[in-house]
């Protein structure tokens, strides 16, 4: 019972609010956790401006309802039968009625006007420093770079009986070839489909574009810190939807610059370019 009620408790949204506030625990790696409450961590400019507003309505949500709740229960407890046995019989009232249409007017126009300003921010980077193409696949994904000597790969679910925790790798979300991207660089991103509709989306980055066959969408990122970073199709796309991760290794500029010259000709895979690094390095260090 004890544990039910824990629970219940933990979904209440009040302390999803304090979540936010208060719980920085879901800030080391950009995944999905058991329980976890609240948005992923930010780690684009795009998700900061999105946490910012999700965080400013969920402060005007409550009080709405908390002003709501105190007016239901003041009527409870003012008017029921026995406090007030005789009720009165007038059924209109000008200025409460103005105030209750005008007051909800003004909360929609606070709310709107940085809505908007944010759909437009999210909307498209001007000049990026270069292009990444996101194509759609049932059930996987395939990458390609424009810029770097049409490097062009495609991204598979690593299935569970090959996942390799001591790797770091995840069930259901790690991938044979992950997406590559450099650190501190706005990236345009192309998001298009071969067969039916998918949905390029990574929480942490705050990006979610259909993918749609014959026709092309664009986002942008420009990721903060190097790391992992985890995501999803988010478009029910066939049997294979929730076997088609999207995982993103964000690098340095420099090393994502040696990176993309070996991936045209040897290593599209990350995973085996750095085992190849990591062998050269032995090898190098046994010379010396
Ligand atoms: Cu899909």
């Amino acid at each position: 019972m004890k544990k039910y009620l824990t629970r219940f408790l933990t979904m209440l949204p009040a302390l999803a609010l304090l979540d936010i506030i208060m719980n920085p625990a879901f800030a080391a790696d950009h995944h999905a956790k058991p329980w976890q409450m609240g948005l992923q961590n930010a780690a684009t400019p795009v998700m900061e401006r999105i946490t910012e507003f999700h965080n400013m309505m969920l402060y005007i949500i409550f009080a709405v309802a908390i002003f709501v709740l105190l007016l239901l229960i003041y009527v409870v407890i003012r008017f029921n039968s026995k406090a007030n046995p005789t009720p009165a019989t007038f059924s209109h009232h000008s200025l409460i009625e103005v105030i209750w249409t005008v007051v909800p007017i003004i909360i929609l126009i606070v709310v709107a006007v940085p809505s908007m300003k944010l759909l437009y921010y999210t909307d498209r980077v001007e000049n990026p420093d270069m292009t990444i193409k996101a194509v759609g696949y049932q059930w996987y994904w395939g990458y390609e770079y424009p810029d770097n000597g049409d490097i062009s790969f495609t991204s598979i679910l690593v299935p569970d009986d090959e996942i390799d925790e001591s790797k770091g790798q995840k069930r259901l979300l790690s991938v044979d070839n992950p997406l590559v991207v450099p650190t501190q660089t706005n990236i345009q991103v192309i998001v298009s489909s071969v067969d039916v509709i998918h949905n390029f989306a990574v929480p942490s980055f705050g990006i979610k574009k259909d993918a749609i066959p014959g026709r092309v969408n664009e986002t942008w990122i420009n990721v903060k810190e190097p790391g992992t970073y985890y995501g999803f199709c988010s478009e029910l796309c066939g049997k294979g939807h929730g076997f088609m991760p999207i995982e993103v290794i964000a690098l340095p500029k420099d090393e994502f610059d040696a990176w993309a010259a070996q991936a045209g000709t040897d290593y599209a895979s990350y995973h085996e370019y750095k085992a190849h690094l990591d062998t050269e390095a032995s090898v190098s260090s046994l010379n010396e």
